[in-house]
């Protein structure tokens, strides 16, 4: 089954790819239709996700989304939904170093990633969702080139380095992205063959 995720973030489709079940098949919408503006404005992941379908619905194909974010609980939950749009057209490196500066005295690290990803099937307008978190603690200091966004300063709970250090094979069997997707897969293995 062929599946388009709208998105334009490469290495959201590439973690995807990697815990893509037998039988799935995912591209970029993108492939098939313009690159589209959509305000993530949504004060919930889900929201925001639901936008993302809702602006290529009318392709007919069956769609994924995938909305994240990193929520920090010493700074109520920034940057949350707005994990893109903090300093949107700074480099990674800054807005993490922003971040980094805004706790340098906070001893409360706790923070989780969050995904919220969506099936929708364009012959019936059914839509499935899920929801992902990965519990961890926001570093010291930025390490490690792995991943993207703010992986260098994220480390997931029972490992004591970063995802930006600890890389895809880890982050395929903990994150935010693989827990969600996997559920969503399992979900539309079964609607699928009971369609
Ligand atoms: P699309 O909307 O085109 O899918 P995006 O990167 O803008 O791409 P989101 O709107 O979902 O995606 O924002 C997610 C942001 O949250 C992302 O750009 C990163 O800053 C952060 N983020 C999400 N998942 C992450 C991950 O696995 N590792 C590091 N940062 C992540």
């Amino acid at each position: 089954m062929k599946l388009y995720l709208v998105t334009s973030n490469e290495n959201k489709l590439k973690e995807v790819r990697l815990i893509l079940p037998a039988g799935f098949d995912v591209e970029s919408v993108e492939t098939i239709a313009p690159k589209k503006d959509i305000v993530e404005d949504s004060a919930t992941f889900f929201g925001n996700s639901l936008k993302k379908i809702e602006a290529y619905k009318d392709l007919g194909v069956p769609l994924l989304a995938d909305d994240s974010g990193l929520v920090i609980d010493s700074l109520g939950g920034f940057p949350g939904v707005n994990s893109t749009r903090f300093m949107e057209n700074s480099h990674y490196l800054t807005k993490m170093q922003i971040i980094l500066d805004r706790m340098v005295n906070e001893e409360n690290r706790a923070a989780r990633f969050v995904c919220a990803a969506l099936f929708y099937d364009p012959s019936n307008g059914v839509l499935v969702g899920v929801e992902g978190k990965v519990d961890g603690i926001i570093a010291r200091k930025q390490s490690g080139e792995n991943g993207f966004g703010y992986d260098p300063i994220f480390v997931p709970q029972g490992y004591s380095q970063t995802f930006g250090v600890l890389g895809d094979s880890v982050k395929m069997e903990l994150s935010h992205r693989a827990k969600a997707f996997k559920k969503l897969f399992s979900l539309v293995h079964l609607y699928t063959g009971k369609k």
